[in-house]
């Protein structure tokens, strides 16, 4: 029987508002992938809803100490490590840690979504010391899957700077793959009006492809963690890091075509559910 790929997935857990984990956990599974969740926070809604005093932020970082603790004396082993949203700067050094502890050689694929923010403007948890500590933790990534704004906070250029142009954008991924220690997948790439996508840059041959769809209206959350969730299912079923981008481009495009015809209240997030179907077959 095939072996069933492993995945440790270091995100939050938000209770309301599809995003990080609820998001992980089921599109991995829909891929035939096994999930192995180390909540990093629990919040009891994503962070773009409006700040309120019941709003329930539990830093896990205690706990995800002592899993990695727990998972070493189980001598368990991971197909892929996956992270997304950090709660604090010190569950970067304990993600730094788990890496260092749990990659197997080349085995282990180590994809780090560098979450810092959107729209040219980093997330409101996110601190200057945060997002200094994402950059080293991402150094140490195989693949990474920043949207514009992260692009711009990894090179530490202003956002007004990046580029909108296919021969600047492909300079981009040079710089951002640390000249091709790293993949880059780069969401939120548009070339031409009406269209949107990501542009990638597989490590081992330096290729570099663009992979677009058509661009639905509206800003949706979590579409981030959706996208990489997918690339990571692609590769572990041993896609070409272009071939499991454009699946992944496509699967955000058509749960976001679906959401909008559903009418459904953006801050929820995009409505993968009805289509994880899509994704179990290969
Ligand atoms: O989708 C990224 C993300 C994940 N988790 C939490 C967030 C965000 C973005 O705002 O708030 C809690």
């Amino acid at each position: 029987m095939k072996h069933t790929p492993k995945v440790a997935a270091i995100h939050d857990i938000s209770g309301y508002g599809r995003c990080s984990l609820t998001v992980a956990l089921p599109t991995l599974a829909a891929m035939g992938v096994q999930c192995c969740p180390m909540p990093t926070a629990y919040l009891s809604a994503h962070t773009a809803f409006p700040p309120s005093e019941h709003a329930v932020f539990l830093d896990l970082s205690d706990q995800m100490a002592e899993t990695a603790a727990h998972w070493s004396e189980l001598h368990a082993q991971f197909d892929a490590i996956y992270s997304g949203f950090l709660g604090s700067a010190r569950q970067a050094d304990l993600l730094a840690d788990f890496i260092a502890r749990f990659r197997s050689g080349g085995e282990t694929l180590v994809l780090v979504d560098p979450v810092m923010g959107d729209n040219g403007k980093p997330y409101r948890t996110y601190t200057p010391e945060l997002c200094r500590k994402m950059r080293s933790l991402a150094a140490c990534a195989d693949v990474i899957t920043p949207n514009i704004t992260e692009a711009a906070m990894l090179l530490e250029q202003p956002y007004d700077s990046m580029p909108t142009d296919r021969a600047g954008l492909e300079r981009l991924l040079v710089s951002l793959s640390l000249d091709g220690r790293r993949s880059v997948v780069l969401t939120g790439v548009s070339l031409a009006d009406g269209s949107i996508g990501s542009a990638c840059l597989e490590q081992t041959h330096g290729e570099i492809s663009f992979h677009m769809s058509k661009e639905e209206t509206g800003y949706f959350h979590g579409t981030g963690d959706l996208f990489a969730s997918v690339l990571l299912g692609g590769l572990l079923r041993g896609e070409r890091l272009g071939d499991a981008t454009a699946r992944a481009v496509s699967f955000v495009q058509t749960c976001i075509a679906h959401t909008l015809r559903m009418d459904a209240p953006v801050l929820e997030g995009v409505a993968f559910e009805p289509l994880l179907g899509t994704l179990m077959q290969g």
